[in-house]
């Protein structure tokens, strides 16, 4: 298999965002009055739920007892999702979230080869540009011929859309493509769209069932060590 594309999550797999993105949910109850905080360990049972509005709904649904949603909700779940946004992508900008060990060296490495790169994310448009801007480079979008994020797809992770979205616009069929995860969702999103995933796990999924991953990783620190076992003609 010549690998001609390589699709990345962002979340967990491109840097460690996810206690970032708790942190700011916290930060957006807070701001609007609202006594919810989400630890650590209640953040873990959340994370079974992908995309920060599914998320509030399925804390409120499932982990809330004697609160009554307003006629809004949905347009109030918007509201706290765009602010629980500005502050994390005001942390981002702070560089205070870095790319993951090796990430960097494989995005540069495998586009100067030729090989195309991508991005399947549950996560926001605007999220993905404020790591990348800092990680990468400000014209970081030079470096993916597709970049599907959030919204795009009605159905998120762990359904096949997203990738099955990239995979369009990248015009290529899964046989030709590898894709990166880090979690239970991601691996099971990738492979229902036919790709051959490999996973680095970090804090939040190292627990996770990765039946069926091609390959596990800590990270991507030994980069050579990747690339073999992937087989990509590439060295550090
Ligand atoms: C990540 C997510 C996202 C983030 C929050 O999953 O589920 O929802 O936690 O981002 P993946 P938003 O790594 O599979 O992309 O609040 O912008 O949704
Ligand atoms: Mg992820």
């Amino acid at each position: 298999m010549t690998i001609k594309a390589i699709i990345f999550d962002v979340d967990g797999t491109l840097a460690d965002t996810e206690d970032a993105h708790r942190i700011a949910f916290n930060q957006a109850f807070a701001d609007n009055n609202l006594p919810w905080n989400w630890d650590v360990a209640l953040y873990d049972k959340l994370l079974k739920v992908t995309g920060g509005k599914e998320r509030i709904k399925y804390f409120v649904a499932d982990f809330l007892s004697g609160y009554t949603p307003p006629e809004n909700f949905d347009d109030f779940v918007k509201h706290l999702h765009q602010v629980k946004t500005a502050h994390y992508t005001a942390m981002l900008a702070a560089g205070q979230i870095p790319l993951r060990p090796g990430i960097r060296q494989l995005i540069e490495q495998a586009h100067a080869a030729g090989i195309k790169l991508a991005i399947a994310t549950t996560t926001s448009p605007e999220n993905v540009a404020a790591l990348l801007e800092v990680g990468l480079s400000k014209d970081w979008q030079k470096y993916f011929d597709a970049v599907g994020c959030g919204d795009i797809v009605p159905l998120k992770k762990p359904a096949p859309d997203i990738y099955n979205w990239v995979l369009n616009e990248l015009k290529l069929a899964p046989q030709d493509c590898i894709a990166l995860e880090d979690s239970n969702n991601g691996l099971r999103s990738a492979l229902a769209a036919g790709i051959k995933t490999y996973v680095t796990t970090n804090p939040y999924t190292h627990w996770h069932d990765f039946d069926g991953a091609a390959g596990i990783f800590d990270d991507l620190g030994d980069l050579d060590a990747f690339y073999r076992a992937v087989g990509l003609p590439l060295s550090k």
